[in-house]
């Protein structure tokens, strides 16, 4: 079985910054105008008046202080309160391949890598803007792979599975380099109009190249073991669906934007992914608290972090050099958030350095991969 190593990584990074004081004066604005135009329904006790957001809420309760988003200006109407997304031609590029090419181009870069030594690419992310074509064929033509590409779509854990999926080709000699890209447009998905969950996405794309460790650069990191899970809950759910039109289902429905018990996924999250990390290193003879170097960990809530942080350490005081934190910038990128945290900050550690990205979210799901630098 060949050795194999994560030797690239590459991310696109949206233009626009919507900051926590931006979003709530927009949200805020929806919600004085909505409470006006159903103010005698409200006084019939028909319906409940909107209740403001706030930006300190965001911030304490989340660690969010701003996001990044492909487009700003319907986000911020307070009439449409989400993205002005321009459809395109099937003859151009579509807009989600167009910045997984951005982020994978960076990865191959970053590897000292070329189209020529890649032969598949993994598309997985929360959300796929179409059916088929698969996103990732796309993304290969785009890029001049020879070989093959597939999509798959496990929520916040689709980085660290799909990075499974690469790393067991690679290992049995299927392919000899994949590429596992994590376009997240989130803000097409988002409900805007949710107070409860208005703050929490933003958009970004990573990429990761997974080659074999004999080809991949000095400083790659050798991945030591993967471990997934999933254990089913309807706590994080969209009912999005191709079966909407024949279910006369309201296209407009809430469930068919992103909706969440946050508090039950907070409380039953956190010890869930703390216990799979802690295993996942036993079953490979290491110690959570004393021979991992660094966590980069899902993104969601910096308290969650704090909290799995604590278990896997055993202390009481948290270090963002153990477990880096990238959410107060990018808020929750759904798969790309412990990507991103291993893309910023991976560099600094030294040869024999174990490191372990993991993520957890919708499904619930739960991948950890466990890395060494070489
Ligand atoms: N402003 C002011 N007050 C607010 C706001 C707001 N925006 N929102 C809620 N409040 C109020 C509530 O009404 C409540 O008031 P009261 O106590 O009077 O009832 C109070 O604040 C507390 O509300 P909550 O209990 O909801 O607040 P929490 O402290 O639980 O914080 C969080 C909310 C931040 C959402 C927190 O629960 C959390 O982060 N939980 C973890 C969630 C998580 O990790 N989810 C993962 C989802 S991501 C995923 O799996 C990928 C899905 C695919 C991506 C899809 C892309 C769109």
């Amino acid at each position: 079985m060949q050795k194999v190593a994560i030797s690239g990584t590459g991310m696109f990074v949206p233009d626009h910054i919507i900051t926590n004081e931006e979003l709530v004066q927009s949200y805020n604005a929806y919600v004085v105008k909505f409470n006006a135009a159903h103010a005698a329904a409200i006084e019939r006790g028909e319906i409940q008046p909107l209740s403001e957001s706030s930006a300190a809420f965001i911030e304490s309760a989340s660690g969010i202080k701003q996001r990044y988003v492909i487009e700003k200006e319907g986000i911020l109407n307070p009439d449409r309160l989400h993205p002005y997304l321009k459809e395109r031609p099937n003859s151009e590029l579509s807009l989600m391949a167009e910045i997984a090419v951005d982020a994978c181009k960076k990865a191959m870069a970053d590897a000292g890598k070329t189209a020529a030594d890649v032969d598949a690419v993994i598309c997985s992310a929360s959300n796929m803007q179409r059916a088929y074509p698969a996103m990732a064929v796309e993304i290969q033509s785009a890029l001049g792979i020879q070989g093959f590409g597939y999509d798959m779509n496990v929520a916040c854990s689709s980085a660290t599975f799909g990075i499974e999926q690469a790393v067991n080709a690679v290992r049995t000699g299927t392919a000899k380099a994949v590429l596992v890209v994590n376009p997240e447009i989130t803000s097409a998905h988002q409900a805007w109009l949710d107070r409860d969950c208005h703050f929490i996405f933003g958009d970004v794309c990573t990429a990761v190249l997974v080659e074999k460790l004999e080809t991949a650069k000095p400083g790659s990191w050798e991945v030591l073991g993967t471990k997934l899970a999933t254990v089913f809950s309807n706590n994080i759910r969209n009912n999005f669906g191709f079966m909407n039109r024949s279910e006369d289902a309201d296209p407009q429905g809430r469930d068919k934007l992103f909706m969440q018990e946050g508090r039950k996924v907070f409380k039953e999250v956190c010890p869930m992914a703390a216990e799979h990390m802690s295993s996942h290193l036993e079953t490979l003879g290491l110690n959570s608290a004393h021979d991992v170097r660094r966590y980069w960990l899902h993104q969601a809530n910096l308290s969650m972090n704090q909290l799995i942080a604590k278990k896997l350490l055993g202390s009481k005081e948290f270090s963002a050099d153990v477990a880096p934190i990238i959410l107060d910038e990018f808020a929750n990128t759904a798969s790309a958030g412990s990507i991103i945290a291993f893309h910023r900050h991976n560099k600094d550690l030294n040869t024999g350095d174990v490191g372990v990205i993991c993520s957890f979210g919708a499904g619930y799901s739960i991948g950890s991969v466990v890395v060494r630098k070489h």
